[in-house]
């Protein structure tokens, strides 16, 4: 008797079992930096291809374009900014100068630019009108600037990484905040070269000394995500058709085919695509592709932009596998956005605010079958349910393969679920099951391997009172910050997109 009101004192004043900790759990593996965090929580953002290629119909410049070239007639930042917005996309990353040298700004360290352009009497900046757009809109902006040069007369030489870092410098401390700095791995070849017309090969591995570079970066924005084929915040996901792998872990190992020091445009890059369970580095894919079939606007290819509801399946197989989507949506000759790719955005919004708008798990009660240290209240089921990414509901250490039942008082009706971890605690878990309580029965909705920042899943509606998640492979305590259920307007029949396309 004496024990057991000693036990009852100690749970009393502490809130669990003797043996058991209400402490966090450890985390475990690599883990996220603050930059990353908030890349992958803002998932969804867009690319502006735009620059000469845009008047010449090209892809890839070669360099020699005269300047007055570059001339939108009605260009307007607004416009762009508000298509952006209206598709849900939380930033704007934009071609400051892509391989053509090109610079959309008025560079000291070149006449290559829009200063030498008619348009707006030579006067013109886009990068100050989109990055003020961005403000005005609510979004962010991020900046491409292309390592591969092909006007420039020293590219291959030194000199240039210099012309390379100065104009980084530039754009990173004259245009407000940066949330992502995109690093082209396709670099080297024949150009331009200030006459030259020659093909210059750079040694990848050591030419541009990235890390360098980095530095430049992180000093005058710190909380700029870096992407490249080798992060170091962000990877390339190998692929520009707009998927991730299934799984697509967060953790990733960069590596060359012959051993040497891994660089961007020298990685296998294809692993990128499911990245690596037991990788070195949080290093999060991102998924680029375009509304249309090339980077930049093509006037043929107007009736070539993807559908909301293509868009959407992309956003299940990349955010939805724990990838970030950069969706490119360029402008066209007159520096707006084509009406048939604003047309897209709107409804790629609006499916996408029908479909998560409503969190259909919000309303139930949740049980676990293990609660760490007891304590309901900083880690019980319910933390699961508070659309808080912070929060997170976890064991005991030592409870690998817990469960979860959420209970409903009235039926549900559900088509897509969204898991996520606490990732600040690292990618944690490897299996998981989901069910739903069918005829007496528990039926499976989706299985899978790997949950990170987010995990959807989208199937057929099913209707139920109790849905299950097992955790059923994990080498650590699990930590899952979320389970919602929504359910959307009109679910596709058929998954239009099969897994591993
Ligand atoms: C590639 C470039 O070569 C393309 O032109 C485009 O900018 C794409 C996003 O990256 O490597």
């Amino acid at each position: 008797m004496r024990h057991l009101l000693a036990l009852l004192a100690i749970v009393a004043a502490t809130g669990s079992l003797p043996g058991r900790t209400s402490a966090p759990p450890k985390p475990y593996g690599p883990l996220p930096a603050e930059r990353q965090v908030k890349l992958q929580e803002m998932e969804l953002y867009g690319f502006l291809h735009f620059t000469v290629n845009t008047f010449t119909d090209r892809e890839w410049g070669y360099g020699d374009e005269q300047e007055s070239v570059f001339q939108p007639s009605d260009f307007d930042a607004d416009q762009i900014a508000a298509a952006f917005k209206a598709g849900g996309l939380g930033g704007i990353i934009l071609t400051c100068k892509h391989h053509d040298g090109f610079c959309l700004w008025p560079s000291r360290y070149t006449e290559h630019s829009v200063k030498n352009s008619p348009w707006r009497g030579g006067k013109g900046d886009v990068v100050r009108e989109i990055s003020a757009a961005c403000r005005r809109h609510g979004l962010k902006f991020g900046v491409y600037l292309s390592p591969w040069d092909r006007n420039h007369k020293d590219y291959g030489k030194p000199e240039y990484i210099t012309y390379y870092r100065n104009q980084l410098r530039e754009l990173l401390t004259g245009y407000g905040p940066v949330f992502t700095v995109w690093l082209d791995g396709a670099n080297g070849g024949d150009g331009f070269y200030g006459g030259a017309r020659e093909r210059r090969n750079i040694d990848r591995a050591t030419y541009y000394d990235w890390p360098g570079t980095w530095e430049v970066i992180r000093k005058l924005q710190p909380g700029a995500s870096i992407f490249s084929d080798v992060g170091p915040d962000t990877r390339w996901v190998g692929n520009e058709r707009g998927y991730a792998g299934d799984p697509c872990w967060a953790t990733y190992s960069p590596r060359t085919a012959d051993g040497t020091n891994p660089v961007p445009g020298s990685t296998v890059y294809k692993e990128g695509i499911n990245g690596h369970r037991d990788g070195k580095f949080w290093l999060p894919a991102e998924v680029d592709f375009s509304i249309r079939p090339g980077w930049f606007y093509h006037p043929g290819e107007d009736l070539k932009v993807r559908t909301p509801e293509d868009l959407l399946d992309h956003y299940f197989i990349s955010v939805g596998r724990g990838a970030t989507m950069n969706l490119n949506v360029p402008p066209d000759r007159r520096g707006r956005l084509h009406e048939n790719d604003v047309r897209s955005l709107d409804g790629f919004g609006k499916l996408l605010r029908a479909a998560f708008g409503t969190d259909l798990a919000r309303g139930a009660k949740a049980v676990a079958s293990n609660v760490r240290g007891g304590d309901a209240r900083a880690f019980g089921a319910s933390r699961l349910l508070d659309s808080n990414r912070e929060t997170y509901w976890a064991t005991d250490d030592g409870v690998l393969t817990p469960e979860i039942v959420l209970e409903f008082a009235q039926p549900v009706t559900f088509n897509i679920a969204r898991l996520r971890e606490a990732i600040r605690l690292g990618q944690r878990v490897d299996d998981w099951a989901l069910e739903a309580w069918q005829n007496n029965a528990w039926t499976e909705f989706a299985k899978g391997t790997a949950i990170g920042a987010c995990r959807l899943v989208r199937g057929k509606p099913i209707t139920t009172t109790r849905v299950r998640l097992r955790i059923t492979r994990s080498p650590v305590c699990p930590a899952i910050a979320e389970l919602g259920l929504f359910l959307e307007a009109s679910p596709p029949r058929e998954p239009a997109i099969g897994h591993d396309s």
